[in-house]
This record gives C-alpha cells, sequence and structure tokens, in this order.
C-alpha cells in the first residue's frame, strides 16, 4: 500500500498539500451541518486513493473494451453484490460519477425527449435533476411539477394522483433534498401504477435511513431507485442506480455508452467499503443516533422560536424558514453569520420562496456528519444554542468571537479519525 498520501503530497507539491491541510483543518474545526455532508471511514479514503485510479474498465465485470480487468471486474462484482444485499435490489449499476448522472441515466435510458415527467421542484424540497429549466432534464422533458401543502408543507399525494391521472405521465420522479418528512413510497408506487407511469425514487438523501431500515423502502414499488453514496450512506462521492432485472440492460447502456466512459473504479472500491459498513450492527446503531439527533436539534430550536419548514423532521434533516422570525435576514445571509462562527450550512429556497436562489429564505441544516463525529443529544443542544445566539448578533450586529470559540471546543472534544 502506498502509506500516507499526504506525505508523498507535501514533498512533492506542498502548495497542494497546505491546501487539503487547511482543508483538513476546517472539517476538524467547524460543527458540519450540511445535510448532504458526511465523513467516511479511513478504509473509504484508502480505496478511494488507491491504485485504481490508474485503471479503464469501460464496460461492465466480464464484458470489457481494456485487458487487464480481472482484478477490477472482481472489485466491482463485490460493490454489486453488498449493494444488492443492502437494499434488496434485482440489479445494481455501481458506476454511475454522481447522483445525478444516475438520474440522468434513468430518463435516458427509459424517456424519449418531449415525454412528460411528473416531479417536485427544487423550491419544494426536489433536486435540479427533477425536471428544473436549467437541468438537462428540464430541457428535454415536458416537467410537471406536484408540490407541497400550503398548510403542512408536507407532500399532498391526494392532488399527485389527481395532478397523474390528468397529465398520464411517463415517469413520476419522487425523492428530494430538502424535505424533513417521512416519503410514503408505497402510495406513490400505487399512483405510478394507477396512472401507468414509471417510478424513479432518488433516495439520496435518506438511503443510508432506508439502509438501516429506519425509513420505508422504495424498492418493492419503485421501478428504478437512484442514489448517491456519500451522504447519510457515508461512502465516496458518487451515484448508483438500483432496478428491477427487466430494465438492468435499458439501465447499463444508458449508463454506459450513452453518458459515461470509464468508471472510476477506485470510487467502485469506495462503495464496496461502504456498502460492507452499512451492512454491519453499528451502521444501524449510527443512523439511530442520526434520527435522534435531528430530532433533538429540530425541537430545541423550536423551542428558542425558530420556525421549521412542516414543524417537524422524520429524517435527518431540518428546514429553517427565516421568513417568521428573521424577516430581514436572509439565508444567504444566515449562511455566513453561521460560517463566522465555524458553523456549516447552507441556504435553501423554501416554500412560495420570493427571494433569489442566491439569497434564499431558509436554512438547512443535517446530522449526519455530526453524528459520525459521535456528537450526541447534549451536543444539539449546545449547537443550537449557538446558533440562536450567532443569529441574534447578526440582527444586533454585535460580535459573536466567543461563539466561534465555543463551537471550536464542541469539536475539540470530538476529533475527526483522519
Ligand atoms: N443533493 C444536493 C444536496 O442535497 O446538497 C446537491 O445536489
Amino acid at each position: 500500500m502506498l502509506g500516507n498520501y499526504t506525505d508523498y503530497l507535501g514533498k512533492y507539491d506542498p502548495d497542494l498539500a497546505d491546501a487539503i491541510g487547511r482543508e483538513e483543518n476546517r472539517q476538524q474545526s467547524y460543527i458540519e451541518l450540511i445535510a448532504s455532508e458526511n465523513f467516511t471511514s479511513k478504509a473509504v479514503i484508502a480505496a478511494a486513493g488507491s491504485v485504481l485510479t490508474n485503471k479503464y474498465a469501460e464496460g461492465y465485470p466480464g464484458r470489457r473494451y481494456y485487458g487487464g480487468c480481472d482484478h477490477v471486474d472482481e472489485i466491482e462484482v463485490l460493490a454489486i453484490e453488498r449493494a444488492k444485499e443492502l437494499f434488496g435490489a434485482e440489479h445494481v449499476n455501481v458506476q454511475p460519477h454522481s447522483g445525478s448522472q444516475a438520474n440522468t441515466a434513468v430518463y435516458m435510458a427509459m424517456l424519449k425527449p418531449g415525454d412528460s415527467i411528473l416531479t417536485l421542484s427544487l423550491e419544494n424540497g426536489g433536486h435540479l435533476t427533477h425536471g428544473h429549466p436549467k437541468n438537462i432534464s428540464g430541457m428535454l422533458y415536458n416537467v410537471a411539477h406536484y408540490g407541497v401543502s400550503e398548510e403542512t408543507c408536507m407532500i399532498e399525494y391526494d392532488a399527485m394522483e389527481e395532478l397523474a391521472h390528468k397529465i398520464k405521465p411517463k415517469m413520476i420522479t419522487i425523492g428530494a433534498s430538502a424535505y424533513s418528512r417521512t416519503i410514503d413510497f408505497r402510495r406513490v408506487g400505487e399512483i405510478a401504477k394507477s396512472c401507468g407511469a414509471l417510478l424513479l425514487a432518488d433516495i439520496a438523501h435518506i438511503a443510508g435511513l432506508v439502509a438501516a431500515k429506519l425509513h420505508n423502502s422504495p424498492m418493492d414499488h419503485a421501478d428504478f431507485v437512484t442514489t448517491t453514496t456519500h451522504k447519510t450512506l457515508r461512502g465516496p462521492r458518487g451515484g448508483m442506480i438500483m432496478c428491477k432485472k427487466e430494465f438492468a440492460k435499458e439501465i447499463d447502456s444508458a449508463v454506459f455508452p450513452c453518458l459515461q466512459g470509464g468508471p472510476l473504479m477506485h470510487i467502485i472500491a469506495g462503495k464496496a467499503v461502504c456498502f460492507k459498513e452499512a451492512l454491519s450492527q453499528e451502521f444501524v446503531g449510527y443512523q439511530q443516533q442520526v434520527l435522534s439527533n435531528a430530532k433533538i436539534l429540530c425541537n430545541e430550536l423550536k423551542r428558542l422560536g425558530f420556525k421549521i419548514v412542516s414543524d417537524d423532521t422524520d429524517n435527518h434533516l431540518m428546514l429553517i424558514d427565516l421568513r417568521k422570525n428573521y424577516p430581514d435576514i436572509n439565508g444567504n445571509q444566515a449562511q455566513r453569520a453561521l460560517d463566522l462562527v465555524n458553523i456549516t450550512t447552507n441556504k435553501n429556497a423554501v416554500h412560495n420562496e420570493s427571494r433569489s436562489v442566491f439569497q434564499a429564505s431558509g436554512l438547512r441544516l443535517g446530522t449526519p456528519a455530526v453524528t459520525t463525529r459521535g456528537m450526541k443529544e447534549p451536543e444539539m443542544i449546545k449547537i443550537a444554542d449557538l446558533i440562536n445566539r450567532a443569529m441574534l448578533n447578526l440582527v444586533a450586529n454585535n460580535d459573536s468571537s466567543q461563539i466561534k470559540e465555543e463551537a471550536i471546543a464542541l469539536c475539540d472534544k470530538f476529533p475527526l479519525f483522519y
């Protein structure tokens, strides 16, 4: 094995090594609340930083366009078999470089330009690849959106059903990047079946919870399930598609050669490690703590007066709607104020958003990364307090250096293990 890569890098390219070192320090000294981020294990990093980055392997195990693929074949099969076991999938493609590539591959496999899709819009918690006009999905397909209730901000399944019957979409997409409530995959599956639509479930955010059986699984209800591997699943950055056997050929051809060339074998190896970890009992405990931490953080923020979209969380994330308590502060200002006290979050659009995407009126928070560091309920209460004080200081234009010191002290108690 190559050993500690930073030693090599430090000697050859100190400028780059310094920048990586500074990023490592940032990760160590900031409270990471970005809901889509996490800290992988050393084993995942070792696989992703291995000699596998040298290998071309266009094609699939046993059917490659290059020689010398025996070992990478074995690695890709390991990743596929572990993913099948983890999610109960009939067919798995582990090659998508990202969740966006995975979603696009499903569209390319099953849709023709002009076909209609029914999805959740970005401002209601969906994803760019769910038909946003600036994404290829919005450019190629005829997009209609189902929404969330004005009152509860939760997905309205009855309205979705009505719309689905009216539009008769070729495909329905269910899944979200900023939706904090349980998704009823059975219900959406029934809606899709009743109007003859294919169903794509994008579980990128909740994949770890689904794997740990702490969120209902779409596997029996959706034709296609896509995910990223780096969010709650805690693997390397990447994507994956799961589908019924009958669609295996179309999906594989849509990933390669339609959308991608050579698969990233070092990342596929990292995915294999991630799936092994996710099959363990320890992983279930981790996901339980993610949920419990999210609940405590959410309740404490509410107690401190913050308005939470849909008033609760059932998963790893929550969305603060700043419009009620902080009408003059936008999401970007809040994000920056928290950055200054070593708390990393991201601004996010909220239902009926009136501000631009660069400002937004919401702030998204998630607990996967802080939970990986070992933080539990007392730390969630402390984090809510830090957020509250930083926001009050932002409004009052007060100095927040004391809050920053407390955030760093909290991080110091839960060191990263790299
Ligand atoms: N999946 C998005 C997020 O949740 O951050 C990024 O595309």
